[in-house]
């Protein structure tokens, strides 16, 4: 990138000089073994080439850092998630440091291509979703905007797993990342920190301590993420657990080699895998243990440099932000407590002072099954001296809410960090538990939401108790994406146009978008997209015939959602409409129901089930037996296709969102946080079709509520259908289509006849159907009809797009990290 190289042009040749040299050490090492110089070995090469670089500019950093943050009271910012999609490494190193030229010249005389060897690259899938990926974006922009950060997070050996297809059904496999080794990883052997688990606390002296149970120490892995515009790095440091102690000799003398190590392995096992299966008690504690890992060490990390830095513990809340990305790390502060009254011997109230300045926290989700709660009795068990100080903790909180509104005992109840279970008896399903999210917003100075309507139903309906005590302590921050990964990698193409029509500023400055709207109307101009796109587009049927075998028109409507599987996220709705449009082309293959032809539709859904979620792994099922069924009926040809692409993850997204016509965003109104693949779709031209949720509603604000195509129940009206007693029977019966639909499921028309396979899908969406799929269900037929009107119109399509584009500015991670740092993280905040 032209920018990169003409802000830094004096070490740019230096730097493509200390990358030949790297580069050229890595390949002399395989030619001295007389391995091949393949596309994997140039991965390996290049992937420690970039790291030696990016380690210097990494010590700059530290050390400019620590200099400013003396002299000018700027806060460094502790982002802890348990979840951290990066991706691929290797294209986003090279475009920052601007050696992607320089990598293919020295691939040319190999005969490889850069695409080769970059495709090669496994993804660091170490996350779930939406939470996972955005914490991905923010290390970006720490890097981008400068701000003295650390990321932290756990170095899973197996991420969360790998999905495959059997029959139409997914099978999880183990996500077997580090295969070939890590080259982008930093080991720091020097930043060891012990965490326990387990033990009793006992009293010395008058001060109380965690002692005995079993030990395990935390080793630093760090992965480096530059800036695409500076030599500043943002920093994910990666904990790994390991054993203590070293193999029992004498155990592996008597030749039991398996019981000699299996300490080892069972501290090892921590970093196994993201969201170990909790349906088991074993599960549980894996869980539990691997969150007090994550955050004992990460604190001990903050504590340990702070103290190099300032020479004592004051000062430590105004130095540091903690900062909880969700609930999963919300042991923090109890940690944070421990060490600073056990471990450094600061009294209660300092210690406090200290903890509420420094913590805040980020909440992503409304549903309910996500809000942590760890069963009373698992906290004795692993981390008995964290409960008496969430004890301490809510004794002391609730004494002010008694002052604050005495008698209301209801009210105490409900907020307190202990959930007391139903009535005294404890015994089934009953029992006393930790509310998490409680503690992680009773500690903190600031508590978000991700998107203004999700902030708002924060503090209407989970918080609402907390938001009447503490009303300035809520906020909203809407969430952003990465413009470098999301729009300059993934769609070169169209990054290129937007350089001839804007200039490079978007680059830096993404708000240099909105130039683009008193464009669109421009023939030239909707032309040139129109190619980009049909270049993209080609790409995407490349990569479904490899995938699936299935070949799909680049002339149909690219109609796409993908994302996490769930029943909220309504993915079910989107194939009803798939079969309902099946229905219609089978009756009248001629014409749509306006007399028009059929406009071509390829429908692409792609997504993880989560592995004990039985009914989105059904969901999954039955994309993969309706599209058998519509893919091969020759009545319908290229009028529709359905494709379900495998084992979703940040590289496929980069080749699909750029191909995309239509992204759907379809989640039952207030149930989606924010959702940041809506705003992924929209940079990169296409239109959405949503409901009023998450951000959606500010990406209609920001484009024009006209662009985007809106349907369905807003939040409202769904609470108000809820109250009166939804009845999804009226809907069916009222629509001849939707119950044409629901009787092809059910008499197994597309089950091979076995009738009874969606039984529990159905029973579900007739009796209950919590996410008023029948109760939206016409509204949004009738919505994808007027998507097929505008599609015949190719400049009018065009047009919006480029619209769509031209409202994305607001929606960089750049602007969302830039608001973190003025309302949650900046001395300022703390009042
Ligand atoms: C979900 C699951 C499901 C599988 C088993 C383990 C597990 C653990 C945690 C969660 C909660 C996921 C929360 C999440 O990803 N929220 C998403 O956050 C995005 C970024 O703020 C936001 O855009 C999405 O709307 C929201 O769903």
């Amino acid at each position: 990138m032209s920018s990169t190289s003409s802000s830094i042009p004096r070490s740019q040749a230096a730097l493509q000089k200390a990358f030949q040299a790297a580069l050229a050490r890595e390949m002399a090492q395989a030619q001295a073994q007389q391995l091949p110089l393949d596309a994997q070995a140039v991965l390996r090469a290049a992937a420690l080439a970039c790291r030696d670089v990016l380690a210097a500019r990494w010590a700059q950093v530290q050390m400019a850092d620590a200099a400013r943050r003396l002299g000018q009271g700027v806060r460094r910012v502790h982002y802890l998630s348990m979840e951290f999609l990066m991706g691929r490494a290797l294209h986003n190193a090279l475009s920052a440091l601007g050696l992607r030229d320089c990598l293919e010249q020295a691939l040319a005389p190999l005969g490889l291509a850069l695409g080769d060897v970059l495709e090669r690259e496994p993804d660091a899938a170490l996350g779930n979703g939406g939470l996972g990926r955005l914490a991905a974006c923010f290390l970006d922009s720490f890097a981008e905007l400068g701000l003295p950060s650390f990321g932290y997070g756990l170095r899973y050996e197996y991420g969360m797993f790998a999905q495959g297809i059997a029959d139409g059904r997914q099978i999880e496999r183990p996500d077997d990342w580090m295969r070939a080794g890590n080259p982008w990883e930093v080991v720091r052997p020097e930043l060891r920190y012990l965490v326990r688990f387990g033990g009793r606390v006992v009293v010395e002296g008058g001060q109380r301590r965690w002692v005995g149970g079993e030990e395990v120490e935390a080793l630093a892995f760090d992965f480096i993420v530059p800036a695409h515009h500076s030599a500043r790095v943002s920093t994910l440091r990666q904990w790994q657990a390991r054993s203590v102690n070293p193999i029992a000799f004498d155990a592996f003398c008597r030749g039991e080699h398996a019981q000699a190590n299996q300490h080892r392995v069972a501290a090892e096992a921590l970093n196994w895998v993201l969201y170990p299966d909790d349906s088991t008690e074993a599960g549980q504690m894996l869980r539990l243990k691997q969150e007090a890992l994550l955050v004992s060490a990460s604190l001990q990390d903050l504590i340990a440099r702070h103290l190099r830095e300032a020479g004592g513990l004051q000062g430590l809340g105004r130095a540091n932000a903690i900062h909880l990305n969700d609930t999963h790390p919300a042991l923090a502060p109890a940690e944070l407590m421990r060490l600073l009254l056990d471990e450094h011997g600061l009294g209660w109230e300092e210690a406090w002072n200290l903890t509420r300045q420094a913590v805040s926290y980020t909440n992503h989700t409304l549903m309910p099954e996500a809000l942590e709660t760890w069963p009373l009795r698992m906290f004795e068990a692993l981390l008995p001296r964290h409960l008496e100080i969430i004890y301490e903790i809510n004794h002391r909180f609730l004494e002010g809410v008694r002052r604050q509104h005495p008698g209301d005992d209801a009210l105490l109840r409900r907020v307190s960090l202990i959930d007391e279970g139903p009535g005294d008896f404890h015994s089934r399903g009953g029992e006393r538990r930790v509310r998490m999210a409680a503690l992680a917003v009773v500690a903190s100075h600031r508590v978000n939401g991700v998107a203004q309507l999700h902030s708002d139903l924060c503090v209407q309906t989970i918080f609402a108790d907390y938001a009447r005590l503490f009303p300035d302590r809520f906020h909203n921050v809407t969430n952003g994406v990465t413009p470098r990964r999301w729009l300059a990698q993934a769609n070169p193409a169209l990054s290129s146009l937007l350089d001839e029509t804007l200039g490079e500023g978007w680059r830096t400055d993404l708000s240099e978008l909105k130039k683009l709207a008193k464009k669109a109307g421009q023939l030239k101009l909707q032309k040139a997209f129109q190619q980009v796109k049909r270049a993209n587009k080609e790409k995407l049927a490349a990569r479904i015939r490899m995938e699936t075998g299935l070949v799909v028109s680049p002339d149909s409507l690219f109609d796409v959602q993908i994302k996490r599987i769930h029943e909220y996220k309504r993915q079910l709705l989107n194939i009803l409409h798939v079969i309902a449009r099946y229905q219609a082309i089978v009756a009248n293959p001629a014409a749509a129901p306006d007399g028009m032809p059929w406009v071509p539709r390829t429908v692409v859904i792609a997504g993880k089930a989560a592995s004990a979620y039985q009914m989105a792994k059904l969901i999954i099922q039955l994309a993969h037996d309706v599209g058998r069924v519509v893919n091969s009926d020759p009545r319908v040809g290229d009028k529709l296709k359905l494709v379900f692409l495998p084992n979703y993850g940040v590289s496929l997204a980069e080749t699909i969102i750029p191909a995309a016509d239509l992204s759907e965003q379809i989640s039952t109104a207030g149930t989606e946080a924010s959702g940041t693949g809506n705003m992924k779709f929209a940079m990169n031209g296409a239109l959405t079709i949503g409901t009023w949720d998450g951000a959606n509603i500010e990406m209609a604000e920001h484009m024009g509520v006209d662009e985007m195509f809106v349907f369905g129940l807003r939040t409202e009206g769904v609470a108000k259908i809820k109250a009166l007693g939804y009845d999804p029977r009226l809907y069916i019966e009222e629509s001849r289509a939707l119950k044409a639909v629901m009787d092809a499921i059910g008499d197994g028309s597309f089950s091979g006849g076995d009738a009874n396979r969606y039984r529990a899908l159905l029973d579900n969406l007739q009796q209950r159907d919590g996410y008023l799929l029948m109760a939206d269900f016409a509204d949004y037929c009738a919505t994808q009809a007027r998507v097929d009107e505008l599609f015949r119109d190719p400049a009018g399509w065009s047009q919006r797009a480029i619209k769509n584009v031209a409202g994305m500015g607001w929606f960089s991670s750049d602007r969302t990290i830039a608001e973190y740092v003025e309302r949650v993280w900046s001395v300022e905040s703390l009042g």
